[in-house]
Order: C-alpha cells, then structure tokens, then sequence
C-alpha cells in the first residue's frame, strides 16, 4: 500500500490551495492588513524549513498553523491509492494485513425500478448526530409524480446517545408513536424502513449487527447485536402501533437509493453530515463474502475507519491527534475526524485555542467556551466560512464564544475554517476517487460516466464543499464523467425504496412458505405415514382391502454363498434395460452387462411387441458375448407389480412409471417373454425366475451381508420388499420359514389414507400421469414425479409474481421439462448459486439471484419430503421386523438402488435420519447395491436351481 509522504508546499501551491469563495491567498491578506515581516516570505524559507523554533508573530504562527491542513495533490493522489487499495482487499476478503475499510454488502441488489410503489414509515438514526426523523414516504410507483414525505425530527437526548441501548431504541420507537399519533396515516399494516447510519454487517435486508458505534453515539448492548430485533422489541414494548420493521440500510444507500427517478440512476450515496461515508453498486463477483458471479450489489465503503492503521500519519495534524483523543472513540474513524460535520467545528475551535493561547489571535485571550469541547459547532463553521455572512456574523458567533474579537482576528477566523473545510472537502475528494477508480476496475471501463448522489448537512450548508469537491475529483480522475445529484429529502424516499422492494420480497418469502409448508412433514405426521403403513401391511399380508399388495414373491431366503453357475439376467423397469451374464464362483461373482434402451412407443405399444424387442436385446448380447445357442437359465428382473404364482410365473397387475404396453395387464410375464422367445425360433432360453428389482437388490446385497432382509429402490419408481414370516403370509401354505414380500409401496395411499398429505401440486401431477389415481405413495417420491412437482410449484410460484417478476414462460410451461435429476444438481453443496442460475437458464428461464435461491429452495422442499416419506416407510418395515421377532433391537441391512437415491446429495442421509426417528429400536445399515438388481435375479435363479438339483438328487 503506497504510503502518504509528508510534503512541503510550493509558493503556486499554496496559493490554489486557498482561494474558495474568490478570497485572496491568506499572505497576500496579510500583506493588505500590513502584517509585518511577511515580505520576507517570498523565497525565504518558514521557520520549520529552517528547522528553527517558530517566531512568534501571528502570521507566521497562523500560516505554520494552516500549512498543516494544507494537502497536496500527490498525498491526495497517495489517499486515494492507498484506500482503493484497501477496498480491494476488503472485498477480496483478505483477512491479513486487515484493511481499514469494511466494505459491508448491503443485501441492495439493485438501483430502483422506478416501480417501487405504497406507503412506506422510515426511521433515520444517526445520519444528522443527536437526532432521528421519522418521515412517510409515499411511492407512486411509474406514475412518475412525487408525494412530499411528512417528516418530523426529534432530538435525542446525550444521555440516551451514550446510554444503555434499550433506552436508545426505546427512545426512536416513542418518537414513531408520537410521529403517528400526530400524523394519523389510514393503513394498519405499517411498513418501515430503517435508516441506521453505523458499520454493520448485514445478512439480509432486515438483519443487521452493528460493528461499532461511531460520530457522538456508545450506547451499550448493542455492539454485536441485530439492531433491526432491537427495534422491533422497542416497538413491540411500546405496544402502541403495529410496525413491521422489513428494511435497514445504511444512510449512503438510502441517498443513492433516493436519486430523483428520471436523472439517474445513481450508483454512488455520499454522504458527508455528521460522519461520512459512500456505498456503491460492485459487480457481485467481485464481493468474497458473497456466493454470487452474476448482478451487482450495494457495498458500503464504511471509509470513516480508513488510516485507523496510521496510515494516514503525514497529513494528520496536531489538530487532529488532540480531536481524537478527546474522543468517544479514540483510534477509531480517523479519516472521518477530518471530514464528519461532528468534527470539522471541533478542529476549528482546536486550531483558534492554539492560535490564542499563543497571541495569534484575540489578543493571546481564550475564553472557557473556546477550551470546552464542542462549543464550535458546524453550523458555526458553515456561518463564518459563508462569503456571504460576512465580518460582523462572524464577530457575533465569536462573542458568543466570550472573546474579544480583533481587527483581523474575524478574518484569521474565516481562514481557519476555510482551511478546515477545503481540506475536508479535498480529502472526501480523494475517498470518491477511489471509489470510482474502483468502478473503472470493477466494471472494465477507462471513460466513467456515472451519478453520485450527495446527502449530508455538509453538502446542504456549505456550498463549496461540493465544488472543492468537485473540482478534485476532475483532477484526480479526468477520465470519469461524474454527476453530482443531491438527494431528495435526505434519502428518506431513498429508505423507501429499499423498503417496498424487501416488503416486496418479504411477501413472496410469505407466499413461499405458504406454498412450501405442506412440503414440511413433522415427527407427527411422518410417524401417522409410518402407522398407516403398518396398519396397511398387516391387512395386506392379510389379503384384506389395502393399498398395499404385499405380493409373495416366493424367495424364501437369501443368498448363502454356496450358489454356482453362468445365469443370464434382465433387468426392465428402471431407467435402463440391462442384460446381464452373471458367472457365480466360489471366488465371487463376475457380471457382463449391455445397457439397451427401451424407446416410449416400444413401452406404450403392444405387448408383443415389447417383449420381441426384449428378446432381440438378448439375442444382440448372446451373439457380442459368444452365446448364442447356449441356454442358460435366466433371470427376470421385471419391475412392476406382479401376482407371483411361483418363482417364475408372475401375473402383471398394472404397468406403472410410464410403461403401457397393451395385451399385459393380467398376463404371466414370464410366458410373454418366453412366447417371444418362441417367436424367435434362434434362441433357446430358460426363465427359471422372475423377480421384482426390490428383490433382486435384497438378493444381490444379501449375498454380501446376510443381515440385509430388506430391499428397496427409489429411482423412476420406488418400492420396497422384505422378509416376511410365512406364517403371517395368508395367501402362501405353511407357518414356518420366512418369504420376500414385495410391497409394492408405490401404491401406499391410493385408497386417499395419504389424502392429508397431497398438495395441489401432487394432484397437478397425479392427473397429468398416465395412471391418474394411481401410486399415490410413488408420486410423491419418485424421480419419475419430483421433477414435475417442482415445475407445479415454479409456476404457482410465477404466477405469484414470486418468481421470474411473474413472467410465465413457455418452457416452464412444458410437461417433463424440469428433470428430478435438477433437483440432485441444483442441490448440490459444491454447486454456488451461479450454477443453479446456469442449469435454470438453460431451460430458458430469465432469473435473478433471488429466483436462484427459491428454486434452492423448491427443489429442497420437495426432495425432503420424498425422502421424509421414504424414511416413514423404512421404519414401518423394519419395526413390522423386530415386531414379527419380537425383538428388543433388530439389527437389519437394507440394499438399495435407484437414481435417486444414490444421486441426490442428500436423499440418503434425510432418509437414515427419519428412520432413526422412527425406528430407534431398529440398527438399520443402507448397503447401496452396486450391481443392481440383475445380479440378485440371477442369485434367485441359481438358489431354484440348487434347490432343483437337491429335489432331483
Ligand atoms: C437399478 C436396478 C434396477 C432398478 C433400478 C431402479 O438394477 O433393477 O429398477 O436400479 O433405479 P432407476 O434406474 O429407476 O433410477
Ligand atoms: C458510519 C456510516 C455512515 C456515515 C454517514 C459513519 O460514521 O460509520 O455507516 O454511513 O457515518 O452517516
Ligand atoms: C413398481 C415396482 C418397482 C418400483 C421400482 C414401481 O413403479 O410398481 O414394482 O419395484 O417401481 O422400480
């Protein structure tokens, strides 16, 4: 960071230094009101170049004086390097060296629409020192024309401004009351906007923490604490008015906030009243703390605490050192000590005392008022450094100070502040430098045309502060067109803009959690799922009316590892259709698989001819794998509900997850299939099985964990199966022994026992479906339905206006468009946000960060329900298990397969959490099956052929 040189003034320089307001350099005053000895000025070096003591005549003693306030163009230069610098590695998130500046987002994405529109209270604290003002603002959106905001101000007392925080707080809510008790306004819901003019960090556009008071304030408990809950809890003690507090800015947001429609937008707030500081749109990415690459964002420079490193040393004066250390914070906010209107009376009031009580000035006479603290104030200031006030209003402000006013003492008194103010106003110079030097950077520009909106009593009562301001800022960055726009109202209406768009988003945070809430499942309602799904087993199992089949599919155990042989397997009904070679050695098991598609006019024609191009794949995988003309027994995979008569006859109940072939339903599969194999005169294969992929997943991990009795799938569909007792099988002979009972979950609720449950958005899917009425349980879960659920909920969500600013677009509007695989992406922790805002773009959908967010959001909800719900059946099998054992604990393993559920970043964990919710007597391990379910149909295959050997031995 460059360093701030100490530096000697040319003659020249000194003379443009001093000349606001048409007055002659101070020498050449003092030459006119024959000042002695100053002749010798031109070329003689000052006391100090000689390195002497300082003779002890006014004019050298006020010049040496003034010299100190004097800052040349290459230390202005050097400020607004060193605190460009500083911004960037604030907003870099640098921790080490800390930088002085902040750099605070401020949640204020974007400058007004111009639609912003309603009635709007704003409270401002802090801006103008002891006071707050409550005004009410009315925004006429783009009808253009401007209501006049009623404003009141109050002073506060010093002792609340230095008091405990509640009295504080308590203080603004009293005053907000009496605003309104005097200006009765129609409307109940009153919305406010809280201007709160100190460092702080926000995380939303109504939470804020303050960092640390500034200007006259310390009021304790309040440091660290969300001022925003603060005044909520003052307002709501007050119990008078019922006020939602939905916005806090920052002043400087407020004025750029508050540019007059039509001349900006400004993208710059400047603020110079008691403290000062700016804010300005950076391009997000450029914002560490932020996870955004795209937009841009208010950030609040917080310059007050730039040089608090010392850096500024060189041009900080005498003045300045003895102002901070009388201080409330000394240390702190030096660069704002030499710019704040708190200030610039105190070092003017600093400089007079020393020049007095070293005969400079009045006669070498002070007064006690000239030596307390505070007792010159701005508005004094501003008076006496008027052009137009004039010698005799100064005369009058200095007698009221009690001091006896020489001849030339009121013009001394004038260069003072003169010397005090320019000097601010130079150095505020420097600030905004930076600050649009920054811009350049930020947004890739050498030529700036932009609009800095000014607010602050400094700009409002000294006029030349803006033109000294001005006037620097061209010369130390030519390249930049800058506008300077005072605010109106002092950022009131700029409050209130700010307002109406959090109140906006704070309505569609509303209208989200409306519409998200149904997706929220409590321990209650998943622990009611769990029970009917009990209640539904046992009534299946039973043969009894249940939305639960509770199919036998006559396994009737599991893997032993004694099984060997070459088995051919299918596997139909997930994403893909797969044949298998599984080769089974007592070294473990070797699998060859071909993944083949599965066309929707081949799944929605004709049966035969389904099964015929379920045969061409096999012919097509014996041929590539070198068997043709074997017949090895095969296993079928077939993953829809099926009747099972025995192991390899199994009656097709209902198609489900967009399978429709005709001329199935009802049939036994296994004699479809082997009719196509008959049409195929080429092959010879033998069906020995065919098994549900719940089963075959049971099976397959089984053969790795014999503890694993449960198998489930969460993928286009979902389903579960698990290892019954016979004896409570009533549809299957025998009481001993245990059957795999594929429960054909996805049907769970078809009898309306989920009706609860079912949102509008379920419906909207559920009557889009090809089976309206149907899977009920699987709707709500699967990967074939949560896409859909979602693009439901987006477009409720636009037609809000929540979403998209209300546009509907044609893509959204498109069936299947939003693919649950989205959902695994889009809610996935490595992805930012600007991924999300990637994929949706993608589908076409123009989006701001906000809608990036909702979207999270959406696809959170629904996937948690669905996976909630998945738990609450988990549960009910594996307590019907430790039940059926009568058990203490059960410790069980459940193999799993599915898209979904090995996908989605967080399926399986939300999943294994309500399960031990639900189910804590139960140890459950989830195996994920890596080879899917072919290998368990031909594990299924081999356990009948052995069984078949041993009946023949
Ligand atoms: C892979 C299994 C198959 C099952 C599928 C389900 O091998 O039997 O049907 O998982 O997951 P999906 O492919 O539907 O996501
Ligand atoms: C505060 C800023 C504020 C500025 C102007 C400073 O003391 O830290 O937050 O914007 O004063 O009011
Ligand atoms: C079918 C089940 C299958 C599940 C998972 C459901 O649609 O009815 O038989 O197990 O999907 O694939």
């Amino acid at each position: 960071m460059p360093h701030i040189e100490r530096e000697e003034l040319t003659p020249e320089e000194s003379d443009q230094l001093l000349l606001p307001g048409g007055r002659p350099p101070l020498w050449k005053h003092m030459e006119s009101i024959g000042a002695v000895g100053l002749q010798q000025r031109e070329g003689v070096p000052s006391c100090s170049q000689k390195g002497l003591p300082c003779p002890s005549d006014s004019s050298e003693l006020v010049l040496e004086c003034l010299q100190q306030f004097k800052v040349t163009q290459t230390q202005l230069q050097q400020i607004q390097t060193s605190l460009l610098g500083s911004m960037e590695q604030a907003l870099g998130g640098q921790a080490s060296p800390a930088s002085t500046v902040r750099m605070l987002p401020t949640y204020v994405g974007s400058t007004p629409h111009g639609t912003e529109q309603g009635d709007f209270l704003v409270l401002e604290l802090g801006a103008t020192g002891a006071s707050l003002r409550v005004l009410w603002v009315t925004l006429m959106g783009t009808e253009g024309h401007r209501m006049e905001p009623r404003s009141q101000e109050f002073v506060i007392p010093p002792e609340v401004m230095l008091g405990p925080g509640q009295q504080l707080f308590d203080f603004a809510a009293h005053c907000l009351s009496e605003f309104l008790d005097a200006f009765p306004v129609s409307t109940q819901d009153l919305q406010l906007g809280f201007s709160f003019s100190f460092p702080c960090h926000q995380t939303g556009l109504d939470r804020s923490t303050l960092i640390s008071w500034t200007k006259g304030f310390r009021c304790s408990g309040v440091e660290g604490h969300d001022v925003v809950q603060l005044l909520r809890d003052a307002i709501k003690r007050q119990g008078a008015y019922n006020i939602d507090v939905v916005a806090v800015v920052n002043d400087t947001v407020g004025t750029m906030m508050g540019c007059e429609p039509g001349v900006g937008p400004c993208e710059v707030g400047l603020v110079v009243d008691t403290g000062t500081n700016a804010c300005y749109m950076e391009e997000a990415r450029h914002v560490a703390v932020l996870d955004e690459d795209r937009g841009r964002v208010c950030v609040s420079v917080e310059w007050g605490s730039f040089g608090d490193d010392e850096a500024l040393g060189p041009v900080l004066t005498t003045f300045d050192h003895a102002l901070d250390r009388e201080s409330l914070n000394p240390g702190a906010q030096r660069f704002e000590k030499m710019i704040g209107g708190l200030y610039l009376g105190e070092l003017v009031r600093l400089v007079l005392a020393h020049l007095a009580q070293r005969g400079a000035l009045f006669g070498g006479c002070t007064s006690p008022a000239l030596l307390s603290r505070g007792s010159i104030l701005l508005q004094h200031v501003t008076e006496m450094e008027d052009p137009l006030a004039g010698a005799a209003r100064v005369h009058a402000i200095l007698q009221d100070l009690g001091l006896s006013v020489g001849a030339s003492d009121a013009e001394l008194v004038r260069y003072v502040c003169t010397a005090v103010f320019t000097r601010a106003a130079r150095l505020c110079a420097a600030a905004l430098a930076a600050v649009l030097s920054r811009l350049q950077h930020s947004r890739e520009q050498q030529m700036l045309q932009i609009a800095v909106a000014t607010g602050g009593r400094v700009f409002e009562r000294h006029p030349s502060f803006l033109s000294i301001l001005q006037e620097t800022v061209m010369l130390l960055v030519p390249e930049c067109d800058v506008s300077f726009i005072p605010s109106v109202d002092g950022g009131g209406r700029g409050v209130a803009m700010v307002t109406a768009v959090a109140a906006r988003l704070a309505a569609h945070r509303r209208l989200l959690e409306e519409t998200l809430a149904p997706f929220r499942l409590n321990r209650e309602q998943l622990a009611a799922v769990q029970a009917q799904m009990q209640e539904a087993m046992a009534k299946g199992l039973q043969g009894e009316a249940s939305s639960l089949r509770m199919l036998p599919t006559y396994v009737r155990a599991t893997p032993d590892g004694s099984e060997r042989g070459d088995f051919l397997a299918l596997d139909l009904g997930g994403t893909n259709f797969r044949v298998l070679l599984v080769r089974v050695t007592a070294g473990g098991v070797q699998i060859t698989s071909q993944v083949y598609s599965i066309p929707e006019c081949v799944a929605q024609g004709s049966g035969q001819q389904l099964f015929d191009h379920i045969v061409d794949c096999i012919v097509d995988f014996q041929q590539k794998q070198g068997l043709s003309g074997q017949s090895l027994p095969l296993g079928f995979t077939f993953s829809f509900p099926c009747r099972q008569l025995g192991l390899d006859q199994g009656i097709l109940l209902n198609w489900t997850k967009g399978f429709n072939a005709s001329d199935c339903e009802g049939q036994d599969v296994v004699c479809l299939l082997r009719e196509a194999i008959g049409r195929k005169q080429a092959v010879k294969l033998n069906v020995v099985a065919i098994v549900n992929d719940t089963v075959g997943t049971m099976m397959s991990c089984g053969y790795e964990d014999p503890r694993c009795e449960v198998g489930l799938i969460v993928g286009t569909g979902t389903n579960a199966c698990y290892m019954e007792e016979l004896r409570n099988v009533a549809s299957v002979a025998g009481d001993s022994g245990h059957m795999c009972i594929n429960m054909e979950w996805g049907a769970f609720g078809d009898d309306g026992s989920l009706g609860l449950l079912r949102t509008c958005f379920d419906a909207n899917v559920d009557q889009a479906s090809i089976n309206p009425g149907k899977q009920s349980f699987e709707k709500m879960i699967s990967g074939m339905y949560l896409g859909e659920i979602v693009r439901h909920i987006l477009l409720h969500l636009t037609s809000l206006g929540v979403l998209f600013r209300g546009q509907q677009t044609q893509r959204l509007q498109t069936r299947d468009i939003f693919k649950t695989k989205f959902l695994s992406e889009i809610e996935s922790d490595s992805l930012a946000l600007r991924q999300v805002r990637a994929i949706l773009e993608d589908l076409g959908l123009p989006l701001t960060s906000d809608d990036a967010l909702i979207v999270l959001e959406v696809c959170q909800a629904v996937s948690q329900r669905a996976a909630q719900l998945c738990g609450a059946g988990v549960a009910a099998v594996v307590e019907k298990i430790r039940e059926n054992r009568g058990l203490e604990e059960l410790t069980v393993s459940v193999g799993v397969d599915g898209t979904l559920y090995k996908l989605h970043p967080h399926f399986s964990g939300l999943v294994a959490a309500t399960v031990r919710e639900l189910a804590p007597r139960c140890a459950v391990t989830f195996l994920q099956s890596e080879d899917g379910s072919g290998k368990g149909a031909a594990l299924v295959t081999a356990v009948a052929c052995r069984l078949a050997q041993m009946d023949h031995v």
